[in-house]
C-alpha cells in the first residue's frame, strides 16, 4: 500500500493532490478524480451558507420531514440542493443516495458512480454554531452504463467504497477522505479558495482515553454497553459528546478514543444510517489504524437491504473497539 502513495508537501491544493495520485485507482479514466472535486466545490458553497447562518434566514425548521421522520433545518435542504446539483451537473455519478430524500436520485446519465451523501450531518447543532458535517461515500456502479439503475448498484456493503470522505464545518472548514491507500486531511484556505493538505497520511491513535457516547440514554443501554461505559469511568477515561458525529468522530481520530451509537430503546438498531453516515467513517478508520463494528461485525461488511437502514455504531482507536466488543 505504502509503495503507492506519492509524498507531498503540507500546503499542496487539493486538485493537485488529487491528480498526482489518480494513478491509484483501479480505473484511473479521471471520473473519480473530478466527482471529489465536484464533491469539494459544493462543500465550499455550503461552507459559505453556514458562515452566513444568523445574517440570513436559513437557519431553524424547514417545516418538513426528512426519511427517517425527522424535523429538516432549512440548511439541510439547501446542502442537499447544493451537493446534487455540483454532481448532476458533473455527469460522473448516475445516482445519488441522501439522507434527505426518500428514494434514490436518478441522475439520468452514463455516470459510473454512486454517491450517498448526509449533505448535513449534526444539523440540531447549526442554530447554535456547533461544529457541523458533510458525510459521502463513492461506489462503481456494478451493471452496465446505459441500462436502468439496478438495486446492486445501490445496495452495496461498504467493503466496496472506491473512496470517502467528510467535511467538518469547525473552528476551520476541513476535508478528510480516502480512496483506499490512507487518509489525508485538508484545510480550507477561505481567502484563497482551496482545500490544502494539512494532515497527511492521518493514522488514528491504537488507544486513547476519550469515550464518546450519549448518556443520557443510559437507562435504555444493554448490559454489555453499560457495563463498556463503567469500564471507561473506572479507567478515568475522558467523556466527549459534541452530539455531531463527525465532530466527534474527527477528534478521535486525532487524539485517539471510541464513539459508540448503541440500540436504545428508542432507536432498536441505533439511530445512525449504514449507507450515508457509518460506512464512510468505518472506511477511513480502517484506513487510520482503526476499526468500526456494529459490535460484533465489521461495518464495511454489513449488505444493506434499504437505503436508510440503521446501525449500532462502534468506531475509532483499534484496541478500545476490540475492548468494548469484548463486553
Ligand atoms: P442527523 O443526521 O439527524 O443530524 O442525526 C445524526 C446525529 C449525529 O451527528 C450525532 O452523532 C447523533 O445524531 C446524535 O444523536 P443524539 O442526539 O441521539 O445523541
Ligand atoms: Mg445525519
Amino acid at each position: 500500500m505504502e509503495s503507492s502513495r506519492i509524498a507531498l508537501p503540507i500546503g499542496t491544493a487539493l486538485d493537485r493532490f488529487i491528480k498526482n495520485n489518480q494513478f491509484q485507482f483501479q480505473y484511473a479514466s479521471g471520473e473519480l478524480s473530478q466527482l471529489l472535486r465536484d464533491i469539494a466545490l459544493a462543500s465550499k458553497v455550503v461552507n459559505r451558507e453556514i458562515n452566513k447562518a444568523g445574517l440570513i434566514d436559513i437557519m431553524g425548521p424547514m417545516g418538513s420531514q426528512n426519511s427517517g421522520g425527522e424535523q429538516q433545518q432549512k440548511l439541510d435542504v439547501l446542502a442537499n440542493i447544493r451537493f446534487t446539483r455540483a454532481l448532476t451537473k458533473g455527469g460522473e455519478a448516475c445516482a445519488l443516495i441522501s439522507e434527505e430524500t426518500e428514494s434514490y436520485v436518478d441522475l439520468n446519465n452514463e455516470g459510473r458512480y454512486v454517491i450517498a451523501i448526509d449533505p448535513l450531518d449534526g444539523s440540531s447543532n447549526i442554530d447554535v454554531n456547533v461544529s457541523i458535517g458533510t458525510i459521502f461515500s463513492i461506489y462503481r456502479r456494478v451493471s452496465p452504463v446505459g441500462k436502468p439503475i439496478q438495486d446492486k448498484d445501490i445496495l452495496q456493503r461498504g467493503a466496496e467504497q472506491v473512496a470517502a470522505g467528510y467535511i467538518l464545518y469547525g473552528s476551520s472548514t476541513m476535508l478528510v477522505y480516502t480512496t483506499g491507500h490512507g487518509v489525508n486531511g485538508f484545510t480550507y484556505e477561505s481567502t484563497l479558495g482551496e482545500y490544502v493538505l494539512s494532515h497527511p497520511d492521518m493514522t488514528i491513535p491504537e488507544k486513547g482515553r476519550t469515550y464518546s457516547i450519549n448518556e443520557g440514554s443510559a437507562n435504555s443501554f444493554s448490559p454489555a454497553v453499560k457495563s463498556y461505559v463503567q469500564f471507561c469511568k473506572d479507567e478515568n477515561y475522558t467523556a466527549r459528546y459534541i452530539g455531531s458525529l463527525v465532530a466527534d468522530f474527527h477528534r478521535n481520530l486525532l487524539k485517539g478514543g471510541i464513539y459508540i451509537y448503541p440500540a436504545t430503546a428508542k432507536d432498536k438498531n441505533g439511530k445512525l444510517r449504514l449507507m450515508y453516515e457509518c460506512n464512510a467513517l468505518a472506511f477511513i478508520a480502517e484506513q487510520a489504524g482503526g476499526k468500526a463494528t456494529d459490535g460484533k461485525k465489521r461495518i464495511l461488511e454489513i449488505k444493506p437491504e434499504s437505503l436508510h437502514e440503521r446501525t449500532p455504531f462502534y468506531v475509532g482507536s483499534k484496541a478500545m473497539v476490540e475492548k468494548a466488543e469484548s463486553f
